[in-house]
C-alpha cells in the first residue's frame, strides 16, 4: 500500500493545472511507494478557488497560504504562484519542516534563490523545481545518448525558445494571467521564462556555463497594467540572444523571443560532438533526431553511403518513462512531462536519491539568467558566478 502523502498546492493558473494533473494522474500510472493526496489548494480569490477546488478535487482550500503551511495536515507545499511569491513561501515553508516544490524559474534572482537553498538545506526537506522539459521522453533519451558517449567531445550547442503572443501592442501587463510581462512580479521576461528552461537543458545535458556576452531588447516600451488602468513602461526583455561558453570547451548560442510570428512554444536544442549530434524541437515532442559518427562500444567510425540523420521515435517501451504509458508508437504529451517529473520525486523519497533539478541544481540556471542579464546591460562578456 502507497503512504498518502498530504499536497498543499499554491496557485490555480496555467501551473496549478499542469501540478494537480500530474498529482491526479501519477499513481495510477506510476507503482510508487507514496500517492499524492490533494488536501488543499490556495490563492487570494476565494470564488476562484473554491471553484478550482471543487472541479479538479481538491480536498479543501485556503485564502492565506500562511494557513497553509500552518497545517498539520499538508506534508508538501507546491508552489506554482507567480515568481515574486516563490521566495517568501519557500522560505516559511521549509522553517514548518515541509517538502517543498517550486515551479521554475526558483526566484526572481540568484541572490534570491541563494537564501532560498541555504533555507531548504538548512531544514534538510526534499525539494524539486519543475523544470518539466527534461521529463520529455526525448530529452530524457538524449541525455542517455550523451551519457553514453555517442555525441562524443561536444563542441556546439544551440538552443531556441520561441513564441509569439506579446506582439501586439495593446496586450496589457500585469495582473492575473499577464503577470509574466510585469518585472516587478515575473523578475525578467523571456530569460527568466523561457530560456531559464533552455539553461536547465544544457546544464542538463552538457554541463556548467561559464561565461555568457548577452543582448536583450524590449520591443514595445509601454503596456497599459491591468491593475492601475494606466499605460506604464515595460520592464522585461521581449527577445533575449546570448553566447555561452561551457566548461567543457564547447560554444553555445541561445535565442529566445515572443515576437517570432508562427512561433508558439517553438522549443529547439542541438548538441554537435566529434562523435554524434542531437537535435529536438518541441514540436514534434516525441522525435528525438541523433546523427551516428563513430559507434562509442565497438570504437568504429559509422559513417558510409547509407548515413543520415535518424528520426527516432521515442515511444518505445524500451525508451524513458514510457513503459508506464501506452503502447509503442502511441504518443504522450505536454501535461505527461509533469507527471514524470513528479513520479521521479515521490522514487527519490523512496530511495533517497533525491530527484533533479532539486533547489540548489536550479540555482545554477538562476546565476545563468542573472549573468545574462547583466552582460546584456553592460554589453560584455560577464563570467557566471
Ligand atoms: C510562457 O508562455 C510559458 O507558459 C512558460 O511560462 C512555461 O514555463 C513554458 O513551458 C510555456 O510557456
Amino acid at each position: 500500500m502507497a503512504k498518502p502523502l498530504n499536497v498543499g498546492l499554491i496557485g490555480y493558473g496555467f501551473m496549478g493545472r499542469t501540478h494537480t494533473n500530474a498529482y491526479r494522474q501519477v499513481g495510477k500510472f506510476f507503482k510508487l511507494g507514496y500517492e499524492p493526496v490533494l488536501k488543499a489548494v490556495c490563492a487570494r480569490n476565494a470564488t476562484k478557488i473554491k471553484e478550482f477546488a471543487a472541479n479538479w478535487g481538491w480536498e479543501s482550500y485556503e485564502t492565506d497560504w500562511r494557513k497553509l503551511i500552518a497545517r498539520d495536515d499538508i506534508d508538501l507545499i507546491d508552489i506554482g504562484s507567480p515568481n515574486n511569491t516563490h521566495a517568501e513561501i519557500a522560505l516559511a515553508a521549509a522553517k514548518a519542516g515541509k517538502m517543498v516544490l517550486c515551479e521554475k524559474p526558483l526566484a526572481m534572482n540568484a541572490a534570491e534563490a541563494t537564501k532560498m537553498v541555504k533555507a531548504i538545506e538548512k531544514a534538510g526537506v526534499p525539494n524539486m523545481v519543475w523544470f518539466n522539459y527534461r521529463r520529455v521522453p526525448a530529452i530524457t533519451l538524449a541525455h542517455q545518448l550523451v551519457q553514453e558517449g555517442r555525441v562524443g567531445r561536444p563542441f556546439h550547442y544551440r538552443a531556441t525558445y520561441l513564441q509569439d503572443w506579446t506582439i501586439a501592442e495593446d496586450v496589457p501587463q500585469g495582473g492575473a494571467t499577464l503577470w509574466r510581462l510585469d518585472a516587478a512580479v515575473a523578475g525578467s521576461g523571456v530569460t527568466g521564462d523561457l530560456l531559464a528552461h533552455s539553461i536547465d537543458t544544457a546544464i542538463w545535458l552538457n554541463g556548467p556555463i561559464v561565461e555568457v556576452s548577452a543582448a536583450t531588447e524590449t520591443f514595445v516600451k509601454e503596456r497599459v497594467h491591468q491593475e492601475t488602468g494606466k499605460k506604464m513602461p515595460v520592464e522585461i526583455d521581449d527577445a533575449c540572444m546570448f553566447l555561452a561558453r561551457f566548461e567543457n570547451g564547447s560554444l553555445g548560442t541561445f535565442e529566445s523571443t515572443r515576437y517570432a510570428r508562427g512561433r508558439k512554444n517553438f522549443n529547439t536544442f542541438e548538441l554537435n560532438g566529434a562523435d554524434g549530434s542531437v537535435y529536438f524541437d518541441l514540436e514534434d515532442p516525441h522525435i528525438l533526431e541523433f546523427f551516428e559518427h563513430k559507434n562509442p562500444k565497438s570504437n568504429k567510425k559509422v559513417e558510409d553511403h547509407l548515413t543520415g540523420w535518424r528520426r527516432i521515435n521515442v515511444t518505445n517501451f524500451e525508451h524513458p518513462y514510457m513503459k508506464n504509458w501506452w503502447v509503442p508508437g502511441c504518443t504522450i504529451g505536454y501535461e505527461h512531462t509533469f507527471t514524470n517529473a513528479l513520479a521521479d520525486f515521490l522514487k527519490g523519497l523512496e530511495t533517497g536519491k533525491p530527484a533533479q533539478p532539486d533547489f540548489r541544481a536550479a540555482l545554477d540556471t538562476q546565476k545563468v539568467c542573472d549573468a545574462v542579464l547583466t552582460s546584456a546591460k553592460k554589453r560584455q562578456w560577464v563570467k557566471v558566478k
